[in-house]
């Protein structure tokens, strides 16, 4: 019998350790290093050659010269994954401060045919129409800017998860798969489940609901699946759900507190950990802005004062248009100065059967939305506790509280005043970085026409 030998010291062959060592002076000028990567772009000239290497977050610049190198240049090309053994060389005019003389380069495999588009070169990516760039998703994910979106979720989803777990908050895994739409409504994808009917989950709702009679605050980052038929540049029908759920709240207000808590956190870590991936989307010396207030409005003002500045009636009270909230969006971050505004006590006709309507005035309810840069990313609120005054409110709108068995279980055996809110990581991250389209912001997109790859 054999033990696996697991504390082995770590091998230094990823660019980011040389550039450690580099700059804690562990390494000099003309030192030997072994790196490892794909070839990512190859510029040949007489004699000598820049050969580009792209490592998980960076591509680095190494250099061939004939009869210093060891190898053939001409048995390599782009996106071959490579050791290379070589040895450093110091130049202001590099990126790193440093370029690495090839001396020695192992190919370990590659391409067995010509790749379809050509991934170094941004301005040809930048070109494609979205729909080939998603076809070709596979490769595509490899170009430097694509793949920085995808960082960024890593990001946004690292934020949410370290933010709650320091405020005690515990990670649970919910169903995908379940016997009922959590949100009311048509949307639902079916499957076939040994015979019997059930649905990819629409949310976590139910779920974290039950955990916070379990943890009292719980949260879960899980798809969530929405069969939603229109094709706009926000919508996709599988998204990544951020939600967080709490109990013994003392109103509302405590919710959005909490929400204002995570993107802050949120935003600092992406500027301290992510600036290359977002200097690379937003442009050199581009950071996300500080966040140091969080303006809230009601919905009935809101639609007010966009009434106002059309000079028109109010329309359509209940809801809120794309364009209302994009003009929302901008009014608050021109007058203060802000990205994001909540919107408070929506229209309870508007929400789901669970939303606690406002004591004040039954009319609305005491949930809100969250706009970044104009573009909804967060819908969350307090829910209603009480078993009686939870069937109430099922009856009042025609639902059949026998068939809502495993959700009132919770309130029958006692659950106290609670409420939660759901962040879609995709428009967290198509806003952040300003992107035209949610499906840039996701690695691998689901939409009406696309299931692959
Ligand atoms: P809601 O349905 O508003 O609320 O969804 C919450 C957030 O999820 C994101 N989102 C989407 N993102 C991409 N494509 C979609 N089709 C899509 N639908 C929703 C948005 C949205 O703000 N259970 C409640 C949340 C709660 O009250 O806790 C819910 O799911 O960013």
């Amino acid at each position: 019998m054999e033990f696996v030998a697991f504390d082995k010291p770590r091998k230094l062959d990823d660019i980011q350790d040389i550039i450690d060592q580099v700059a804690a002076g562990n390494l000099k000028d003309g030192d030997s290093v072994t790196v490892k990567g794909s070839i990512h772009r190859m510029k040949e000239m007489s004699g000598f050659a820049f050969v580009n290497v792209r490592s998980p977050r960076i591509v680095f610049q190494c250099i061939w010269e004939e009869g210093k190198s060891q190898v053939n240049i001409k048995d390599f090309g782009a996106e071959d994954c490579v050791i290379i053994q070589g040895s450093l060389v110091f130049d202001e005019r590099s990126r790193l401060g440093f370029d690495i003389r090839i001396d020695d380069m192992k190919k370990l495999s590659g391409p067995v045919e010509q790749l379809p588009i050509e991934i170094s070169n941004d301005r040809k990516i930048d070109k494609l129409q979205l729909n080939t760039l998603l076809d070709q998703r596979t490769i595509s994910l490899r170009n430097p800017k694509v793949r920085a979106a995808m960082r960024i979720c890593d990001g946004v989803m690292r934020a949410f998860r370290d933010y709650l777990a320091s405020e005690g908050f515990v990670e649970f895994v919910p169903p995908k798969i379940v016997q009922a739409g959590a949100e009311g409504g048509a949307d639902l994808f079916e499957v076939d489940y040994f015979g019997e009917k059930a649905y990819l989950n629409q949310s976590p709702q139910m779920y974290k609901q039950i955990m916070v009679g379990v943890f009292n605050k719980a949260y879960c980052v899980a798809p969530a699946f929405r069969a939603e038929k229109h094709s706009t540049n926000r919508h996709l029908n599988e998204y990544e759900s951020l939600d967080l759920e709490m109990g013994f709240i003392d109103s509302f207000q405590d919710l959005m507190e909490i929400e204002c808590r995570i993107l802050r956190y949120m935003f600092n870590l992406l500027n301290e950990n992510y600036a290359p991936e977002l200097e690379m989307l937003l442009g050199r010396g581009r950071k996300l802005p500080e966040l140091t207030k969080f303006p809230q409005i009601k919905f009935a003002d809101a639609k007010e004062l966009y009434a106002q500045a059309q000079g028109r009636k109010v329309t359509d009270p209940i809801d809120l248009s794309p364009d209302e909230e994009k003009w929302i969006g901008e009014y608050f971050l021109k007058e203060h100065d802000s990205p994001i505004v909540f919107i408070t006590h929506y229209p309870s006709k508007k929400r789901p059967f669970y939303a606690m309507d406002d004591p004040a005035d039954p009319r609305y309810t005491l949930s809100f939305d969250c706009l970044l840069y104009g573009l909804e990313i967060t819908t969350g609120g307090q829910r209603i506790h009480d078993y009686h005054e939870q069937v109430e409110k099922m009856r009042q709108r025609g639902m059949d509280p026998a068939g809502f068995e495993d959700y009132l279980a919770m309130h029958k055996y006692g659950m106290p005043p609670h409420g939660g809110f759901a962040l879609g990581l995709e428009r967290v991250v198509q806003k952040l970085l300003e992107l035209d389209n949610v499906r840039r912001a996701t690695a691998f997109p689901r939409d009406r026409e696309r299931v692959r790859p």
